[in-house]
């Protein structure tokens, strides 16, 4: 079954894994339309440039509602993407927390506690993992 995919990654918190979350974005595909592929593009900032702060949040929210499952990359701490999966387990969608730690960083607890056995899951992960990982989320 096709599901609306909520990716999230940072962009203001800093783009130094955009090129990773194009790779994660690109496999999120096989499992369907993700909402927010902007994120793993470099050049998100020029793409957006015509959006306000308003109309960026306002959609962004209105997607999370919409989405069927959210998938967030959290090494890289970001305001956005802790705002968004806040939101997100407020509204009990099905939420998957990636975390490298080869990062040498240390995860936020708010991220890693959030986890709660079902709904909310935090993965530490190698990226050659994400395949099954994302297979077991979302498969
Ligand atoms: O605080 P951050 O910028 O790191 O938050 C990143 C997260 O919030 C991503 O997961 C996005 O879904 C969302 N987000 C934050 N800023 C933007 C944005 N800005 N465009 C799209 N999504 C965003 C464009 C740049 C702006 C100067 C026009």
């Amino acid at each position: 079954m096709s599901k609306k995919i909520y990716f999230c990654g940072s962009i203001s918190g800093g783009q130094q894994d955009v090129d990773l979350y194009g790779r994660i974005i690109t496999q999120l595909r096989a499992y369907g339309p993700v909402l927010t592929d902007h994120v793993g593009k470099k050049n998100v900032l020029q793409l957006e440039a015509n959006n306000s702060a308003k109309e960026i949040h306002d959609r962004d929210v209105a997607w999370l509602e919409e989405c069927d499952a959210v998938v967030a990359e959290v090494t890289q701490p970001s305001h956005g993407v802790g705002y968004e999966v806040g939101r997100a387990v407020a509204m009990k969608k099905p939420i998957l927390l990636l975390f490298r730690p080869d990062s040498g960083k240390r995860p936020s607890c708010m991220m890693k506690g959030a986890d709660d056995g079902s709904n909310v899951v935090f993965r530490e992960y190698v990226e050659p993992q994400v395949p099954e990982i994302l297979k077991e989320f979302l498969g």
